[in-house]
Parts: C-alpha cells; structure tokens; sequence
C-alpha cells in the first residue's frame, strides 16, 4: 500500500491505530507534541501499557513503516486521535481537535481524507471542516468524516480489527471514501452514516454502559439497606432471557464513560430540554464513589471504638478496573487517597505498579495479612485466593463472585 497515512495524537487510540496500519503496510506518519513521546515511539518503545502494542509498534518501526515526529507532514489520509475533556462545569472542550485541524491545514491537499476518531459533541467533525475552510482549504475538494473509536482498553489490538465500525461523512461521497479506507483493515462490518449520528452513535454506547451500572450501584446500595446480596440478586436476576445487569463497583472510572455522558447531558441544555437519565446516571455513579467512603470510615470507627487502637485499613486495587495499570480517573485511587487525606491508616495495594510518586504501595500478601480491615475495590484476579479469614472486610466489587462484565 503506497498511501501515506498522517495520525495526530499518539495516545491510547492513536499509537495501536498507527501501529495497525504501518504493519499494514501503509506509510504513517505519527503525530504528538510531546517529544519524550515521539523518542520513545521512533526507538521501538511504547510510553502505555497495553498487551500486544510494543510488538505492533517495534515491528512498524523496523520496518521503516511507521516515523513519530511533532510536526504533520503531507499525506493522503489524515486521522485525528486527540484527547475531549471537560472544561470546569462539564463543558465539552474540543480545543485538541480545533489545534490539532489547524495544525494538518497547511499540509491538507485536494483529495484528502480527515477523519475524526476522538469521542466528540454532535458537531465537532461540522466544525473540523470549518476550521479547516478558515485555513484556506477549499473543503468542497476533501472529505471530512467522523469514525469514533470504540476499542476497550486492554483488548485494543484485537478490538481495532475485530469491532464493527462506524462512519459517518460530512458529505456521502467524504462517508463512502472513509469507508473504503477502514474496510482495508477492519474485519467487522463498517457502517455508514451521517458525521452527527455517527457522534451521537458513539456518547450513546457509553452513556448505555454508564446509565446501567449506575442501575446495578443504586442496587448495591439499597441492597445494603435491605441486608440482600447484590451480587447473588444480580446473578439470579440475570437467568432471566431478557436481562442483564451490569456489575456494582466503587465507581465509574477511565476517561470515557464518566465523561462522554456529559456531552448529551450539555448539549441538552443548551437546547433547553433535560437528558434526565443520563444525568442522574452519571451523579449515582459519581456519588455511589462518596458513599463507598462513608462506608469505609464508619467502619474504622467502629473498630477504633471497639478495640481502642486506630485501625489498619488495606485498600486493595487502585486502577479504574480489573487487572490493568492504568489509574487515570479511577474511583479507587480516589478513595484511597481522601481516606489518606482524612488520617486513616492506609496500606495502598495496586499488584499491576511498583512504585507510585504519591503512594507507598504495598504488597497485597502483606497487606491482608497486617490490616484490621480489607477494602476490596477493583476485583484483580490476584485478590481472589487471598487468605482473609478473620478480618472485617469491604467488599466494593464482589471480589469472590464469578462475574462477567
Ligand atoms: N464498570 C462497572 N461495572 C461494570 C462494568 C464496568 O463498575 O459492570 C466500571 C469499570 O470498573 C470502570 C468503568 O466502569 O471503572 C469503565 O470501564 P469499562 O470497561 O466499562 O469501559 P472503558 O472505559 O475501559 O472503555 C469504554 C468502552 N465502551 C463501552 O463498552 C460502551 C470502550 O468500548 C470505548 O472505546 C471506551 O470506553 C472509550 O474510549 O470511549
């Protein structure tokens, strides 16, 4: 494949799509601002951790496929692949995607095709186009389109091919020629639409997830209250043909589904019509995390009360799910360092880090054995043969149940 592939933002979603394709066979060129990034890519390494990635980027580089720099440069297929936070009160910011468009636009010639895979506001793939119009390109002459990415982290190799995709063009020839690049690649099926429902399609799907674990929280919690396991509740429930209910945790962490809810929740309101769910989804999960807290608290307490010493609480987990390493917005971290903030005697377990700039971490064999009391918060697999009789334990993620999420 001679076509030249320019990917902007070398993160999470675009390194493993960079790294795809070059061992593709397409020429790519890789995109960051970040130099240490760009350095560690071009020597054959990786600055994430995600299974399989360091063998895809190692061999991309070899073979002279795939060149990390912080400059674009000319090429026939743009993708952009950059971070969409939030700004202060859950305002949508695309300011990544507007510098990253401008930065593509002296090197965007007739013909290109810009694609979108950042998770974006309804909008934002009409708005690369007219950034791009306000720098001089004549966008009647590109194709402009949105593909959202939609792979699960840890699985992201294997996801990248396998995951039917969605396409939707700014116009139905931008849709039909982004189609035709993600069906060299992908094995699923790639889908077409419009650039809004395309958008639209992709908050959806992570809204879906977050408004139903935000069912089975507010379950943990009343069965709390009812003194009924939820676990066992979920699990007989869930022999029923039609449903299927999620699973409880400390929280809704990651940087995606506690996230992209917001955008519908936002952009609802600037119509002045409420998404009365998904917004009370997103505060049960945000508050399911505070009384996840008062919980732990409560029962220092009590055992400081009882015993007259302060008690030795082992939090067990601190990334934002099962068996990674990966603490961006985790909910267990979180718990662990506001119980920290509020002099509790923490021994911090995470089995997936050594070290940690804030935290003193703790081995997990070590901790069960000398803490008062065993907070579970995210269910690794190392956590479930531990021997913990004798001990007051929290159990936030149902650590000895058979689970599948
Ligand atoms: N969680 C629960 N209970 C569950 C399932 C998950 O509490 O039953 C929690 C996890 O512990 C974690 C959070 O939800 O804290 C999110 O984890 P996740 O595995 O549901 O999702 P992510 O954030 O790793 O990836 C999601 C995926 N979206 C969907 O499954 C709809 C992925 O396909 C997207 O590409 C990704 O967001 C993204 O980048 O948008």
């Amino acid at each position: 494949m001679n076509e030249k592939i320019c990917v902007i933002g070398l993160g999470y979603i675009g390194l493993p799509t960079a790294a795809l394709l070059a061992n593709r066979g397409y020429n790519v060129h890789g995109v960051d601002i970040v130099q240490t990034t760009v350095d560690t890519i071009n020597r054959g390494e990786i600055h994430i951790v995600e299974p399989e990635l360091d063998t895809f980027v190692k061999a991309a580089v070899n073979s002279g496929n795939l060149k990390a720099d912080t400059q674009p440069s000319a090429a026939d297929i743009f993708i952009i692949a950059v971070p969409t936070p939030f700004h202060e009160g859950y305002v949508p910011n695309i300011d990544y995607v507007v510098s990253a468009t401008k930065a593509i636009a002296p090197y965007v010639q007739a013909g290109n095709i810009i694609i979108l895979e950042s998770t974006s506001p309804v909008g934002t793939t009409d708005k690369v186009e007219e950034v791009l119009q306000a720098n001089g390109i004549d966008t009647s002459k590109v194709y402009v389109a949105h593909c959202p990415e939609r792979v699960l982290p840890g699985q992201i190799m294997r996801e990248l091919v396998e995951n039917d995709r969605i396409v939707g063009g700014t116009t139905p020839q931008a849709t039909a020629k982004t189609v035709e690049f993600y069906k060299t690649f992908v094995n699923g099926e790639v889908l077409s639409t419009t650039a809004r429902t395309a958008e639209m399609a992709k908050l959806t799907e992570n809204s879906f997830r977050d408004v139903n674990i935000a069912f089975a929280n507010e379950l943990s919690m009343l069965c709390d209250t009812f003194n009924i396991d939820v676990w066992e509740l979920i699990s007989l429930t869930n022999r029923h043909p039609r449903v299927n209910v999620l699973q409880p945790g400390a929280g809704v962490g990651g940087h995606c589904i506690a996230v992209d809810p917001w955008f519908i929740v936002h952009a609802a309101k600037e119509e002045n019509i409420e998404a009365k769910v998904i917004q009370t989804a997103r505060e049960v999960n945000t508050y399911k995390t505070e009384w996840a807290i008062e919980k732990i608290k409560n029962a220092a307490l009590e055992f400081e009360n009882k015993n007259r010493k302060k008690a030795k609480v082992a939090c067990m987990g601190l990334a934002f799910k099962p068996n990674i390493d990966d603490l961006r917005e985790s909910p267990a971290l979180y718990i662990t360092k506001r119980l920290i903030g509020d002099s509790l005697d923490i021994f911090a377990v995470e089995p997936n880090i050594e070290t940690n700039q804030e935290l003193d971490i703790i081995d997990y064999n070590k901790a069960a054995k000398e803490a008062d009391i065993i907070v579970f918060l995210v269910a690794h697999k190392e956590f479930k043969n531990l021997k913990t009789t004798s001990k007051i334990i929290i159990d936030f993620c149902g650590i000895y149940k058979e689970k599948d999420v």
